[in-house]
């Protein structure tokens, strides 16, 4: 069992880095979330929903309703890559707290440039090509943080170039759940060559079946790269479909192969109309894959509320059209800027979006006999021509080889601008060798003809078990560079990971990375560089445009600008207020109820604000009265007299007082005497003294004789929260 981790602690990354030589997954293989139709939680009954969390960070409103955090049943994917797997597991501990399972590195440096392992190097999973160590560690947090959430983490990452095999192997030795894997992304995107990349496929597919790793394909690349992606639907089926074929063919599971769907059209275009027939063609064709579906990426650029809105559209198509795994992105792609909040932010999009629209296909029927069945009928048909063509052409490599794939031109229409590749060429060409008819290699789960000797049952019975049977002949191989390294990361900025040291944080401890959003009233270009100025003139390092959106030609930009605070903040210097603790609610309610708790408030002095009082009495502001205390509101300029006389009359349990105005210290003025004649009156144990206002402060009760005092930010339930208190200090509850 792994280690249990304490809520109130940061994962030990040394801890973690501890016999990391000898550690092995104790799970390996893909799961799905476990559905619980009909579950009850707080008030509402759910239909689409899976088990929920053992722990877990709910949506914002959340505590509004009993703190539930209902968990959709379809898997849900955060992509994480800061570079540095030591803070990318941190990054991974917040996903999953707020319901991520399926936690997806991915590289801007690709895999597929590199022709082998990196065992060895400093380079880490995010952002850069994978290594044992890295993989090893992150799994092995995993296993931590699904121990404390209470549900399985998919850990996942791609296999593809020409290491994919060995990719491969490495993936089902170390226990990466799900993988990217489709030979024809290797033939278009990365130019391998094509006989070697099917090649690679057959035996990297055939040892991520044997491992259980469920595989994501790669058709959504066309339409991401596309220069009109909605255009390359028939296209893109057709790409599903072969890597499907292939799959199976392979040995994988039909269960275990995941369909890359991406809803390719984003506002303004009339999205629905193009992205709707394709979900469901696509599922009336492939009903027996699983359907992951990726928020369309190709036209966000920076822009996080767009991203959130087409997210939410994105996710609407999921429901009507049951996807199994929705992965969430967010502009981090476009801005290559990792920010942990935005993971959360995503996967936030999609529990969101399915919580409110839960069980939406109950009560809405999708109308076959309109426009909509025409449209998944045109692409089904579109598809199968595209198809035929294909293999009439002389097959998938002829095609590849005339350009058919990636053409922006909706099939049977081309723009001859497809992606054509030689046959011959590439990277990997004249590589393949045909095996000898005695061919044998004592490892399992090996593709294609493997002559076993006489009286071996199992291949790697001739060695005494292969690496993916006896985990521990497999050699581990340390970090190898003495500068570049995990650990002397990890001693550089000790003072902010464990230290007194506080910086702010977007991807790494301690970058010091903060995210700025102003308005400059002036044209775009001159906006661009006003906003980097005021960025060096707020001692930023660094300062970067990460977003720009013109508010109008002439009046003004907005701007997202980013950079690196040059100070630390000492933890040990911090004054940190204890923490008020509030009842809970229903606690509030009864007391009040039993009490018939009644009060009498006023701004008092020379002081004609009251909103501050309104806000905190009327029930429209969430005030005390929507806790059930009636109130007498005497007005503004009130006596301090007038008030408790007031209350003597009323026979009210509390007084409430506001005062803004704090020249002369007339505030604290007027909540000493209202302690006074309290006691002069001899009242002073029967009332709750309260005072808010704009310049008071928590301390001020003590030091006036008041009950409580209350500042900025204050709202009703702070203020029933003292009554009951207090009143229960006294013994009168
Ligand atoms: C996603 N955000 O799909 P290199 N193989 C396939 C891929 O689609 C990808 C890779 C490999 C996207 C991520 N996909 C983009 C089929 C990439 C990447 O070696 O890093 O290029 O592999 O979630």
């Amino acid at each position: 069992m792994a280690k249990q981790l304490d809520q109130n602690k940061k994962l030990d990354i040394d801890e973690l880095m501890k016999d990391l030589d000898t550690y092995h997954p104790p799970r390996k293989g893909w799961t799905w979330r476990e559905a619980a139709p009909g579950i009850k939680m707080g008030p509402f009954t759910y239909k689409g929903m899976s088990k929920p969390l053992k722990k877990s960070i709910g949506l914002p409103a959340s505590k509004y309703f009993d703190n539930i955090d209902p968990q959709p049943s379809c898997v849900i994917t955060s992509e994480i890559a800061s570079g540095r797997f030591e803070d990318d597991i941190r990054r991974m501990r917040m996903a999953a707290w707020h319901g991520a399972d399926h936690l997806m590195v991915i590289r801007t440096t690709g895999q597929s440039h590199i022709d082998g392992l990196m065992e060895g190097t400093p380079e880490g999973t995010g952002g850069v090509p994978i290594t044992r160590k890295q993989l090893r560690a992150s799994r092995k947090a995993c296993d931590q943080i699904e121990e404390e959430v209470g549900r399985p983490i998919n850990f996942h990452s791609y296999v593809s170039g020409v290491a994919g095999p060995e990719v491969a192997v490495l993936f089902a030795e170390e226990g990466v759940n799900g993988a990217h894997q489709d030979p024809q992304y290797n033939v278009l995107y990365r130019n391998v060559n094509m006989y070697r990349s099917f090649v690679d496929a057959a035996e990297a597919k055939k040892v991520m079946a044997g491992a259980r790793i469920f595989q994501i394909d790669g058709a959504h690349n066309a339409n991401a790269t596309a220069k009109a992606g909605w255009l390359v639907m028939p296209e893109l089926m057709v790409q599903h479909g072969i890597n499907c074929a292939y799959s199976v063919m392979a040995g994988m599971d039909k269960n275990l192969i995941g369909l890359s769907t991406v809803p390719p059209d984003a506002p303004p275009a009339p999205k629905l109309w193009y992205d709707l027939p394709y979900a469901i063609a696509l599922r009336d064709f492939f009903s027996e894959y699983k359907m992951r579906a990726q928020q369309n990426t190709r036209y966000i650029e920076a822009d996080i509320e767009e991203a959130v809105r087409t997210h939410t559209i994105d996710t609407l198509i999921s429901m009507l059209t049951s996807a199994d795994i929705q992965s969430t992105i967010t502009p981090d792609e476009g801005r290559n800027v990792p920010w942990h909040y935005n993971n959360i932010r995503g996967i936030q999009t999609v529990k969101q979006t399915w919580a409110a629209l839960d069980g939406i296909k109950d009560f809405l029927t999708l109308n076959m006999n309109g426009p909509l069945g025409q449209m998944i009928r045109d692409l089904k048909v579109r598809a199968v021509a595209f198809l035929e063509e294909v293999v009439e052409s002389g097959g998938y490599f002829a095609a590849v080889e005339k350009g058919f794939f990636v053409d922006s031109a909706k099939y049977p229409e081309r723009n001859g601008d497809g992606i054509a590749r030689d046959s011959k060429g590439g990277v990997g060409a004249d590589t393949l060798v045909a095996r000898d008819p005695d061919y044998f290699a004592p490892v399992c789960d090996h593709f294609g003809n493997n002559k076993l000797p006489a009286g071996v049952k199992k291949a790697c019975d001739a060695i005494g078990g292969c690496t993916l049977c006896k985990p521990e002949k497999i050699v581990f191989i340390d970090e190898l560079d003495a500068e570049d390294n995990v650990n002397v990361r990890l001693a550089a900025t000790k003072d902010y990971r464990s230290g007194d040291l506080l910086k702010p944080e977007a991807e790494w401890a301690g970058d010091g990375t903060v995210l700025l959003q102003f308005v400059v009233p002036d044209t775009e270009e001159i906006s661009r560089e006003a906003a980097l100025e005021m960025g060096r003139k707020l001692g930023l390092a660094d300062p970067q445009i990460v977003n720009m959106m013109m508010m109008h030609p002439a009046e003004g930009t907005f701007v997202e600008l980013k950079g690196k605070v040059q100070f630390d903040v000492k933890k040990s210097a911090l004054k940190i207020p204890p923490k008020e603790i509030i009842l809970p609610e229903e606690e509030i309610r009864d007391a009040i109820k039993k009490l018939g708790i009644h009060v009498v408030a006023a701004t008092v002095g020379e002081d004609e604000h009251s909103v501050g009082m309104r806000e905190i009495i009327d029930i429209k502001h969430g005030g005390i009265e929507k806790y059930g205390i009636k109130y007498t509101y005497l007005g503004t300029s009130v006596s301090i007299n007038k008030l408790v006389d007031a209350a003597i009359e009323t026979g009210s349990q509390a007084i409430l007082i506001s005062t803004i105005i704090s020249h002369n210290d007339v505030h604290r003025e007027n909540m000493r005497k209202l302690a006074e004649l309290c006691k002069e009156k001899g009242i002073r144990d029967k009332v709750v003294l309260i005072a808010g206002g704009t310049q008071v402060n928590r301390d001020m009760a003590a030091e006036t004789g008041l009950d409580a005092t209350f500042g900025r930010g204050t709202k009703g339930i702070h203020v029933a929260n003292a009554i009951v208190k207090t009143l229960k200090a006294r013994g009168v509850l």
